[in-house]
């Protein structure tokens, strides 16, 4: 058997493996500690939404109040931990669960987590929900496809039209509104103020 294959034989889910996680020092110690309360702020919406702008705002704003703040930013895992994935379907799938599982653990680690990710489809977002359980906000970041492609920060919506990207969100790859997200920005509307506004009134009512 080659080196693969051998730590593939010895990667069966769950074989031989004993988490510490009850011998650790609990939750309450690290939020009394930081004097927060763990907390993932899932941000989902089209590329060019703004998530990234509120995320960085919301950070900044909260620290300033003394919070310990966490970005997990789909752009920045996709440059070192999720390097591998693409956007197939499949691949969308792994780059969610692996961030839910980090958020999960920096939340119960008292941290504020705000999430980036583009979270295109319901069965993505009810995943990262089920691994996080409670502590996971859904905050859609809304903005029509025309709005984002005019905007086109990061010229993706033109490379797209170009047709140099393949299963791009919201063209070649769906985006599907969140059902029943626990707030609702619409940047379309809102300025960039206003839409922070809204985020930090949420945050202070949970
Ligand atoms: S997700 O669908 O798996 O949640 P994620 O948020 O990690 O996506 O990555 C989206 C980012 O990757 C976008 O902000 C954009 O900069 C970049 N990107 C590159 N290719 C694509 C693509 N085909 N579709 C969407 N975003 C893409």
């Amino acid at each position: 058997m080659d080196i693969l294959a051998t730590f593939k034989a010895s990667m069966t889910p769950q074989n031989n493996i004993h988490p510490e996680f009850s011998r650790q020092l609990g939750r309450e110690s690290k939020e009394a500690l930081l004097g927060q309360r763990g907390i993932v702020l899932w941000l989902c919406g089209l590329s060019g939404s703004g998530k990234s702008t509120l995320a960085n705002a919301l950070e900044r704003t909260l620290h300033a109040e003394g919070k310990y703040v966490i970005i997990l930013d789909g752009d920045n895992l996709r440059s070192g931990l999720n390097a591998d994935l693409g956007f197939s379907d499949e691949d969308r799938n792994e780059n969610i669960r692996r961030t839910a599982e980090v958020a999960k653990i920096l939340s119960n680690n008292g941290a504020i987590v705000v999430l980036s990710l583009i979270t295109p489809q319901e069965i993505f977002r009810a995943k990262a929900r089920e691994i996080i359980g409670e502590n996971y906000k859904e905050i859609f970041i809304k903005a029509d496809f025309e709005t984002c492609q005019k905007r086109d920060v990061k010229g993706l919506y033109a490379k797209q039209a170009k047709g140099e990207i393949k299963y791009f969100t919201g063209v070649g790859s769906d985006f599907v509104d969140p059902l029943n997200p626990d707030l609702l920005i619409d940047t379309t509307f809102l300025t960039e103020e206003e839409s922070l506004q809204k985020l930090i009134e949420f945050y202070n009512s949970i």
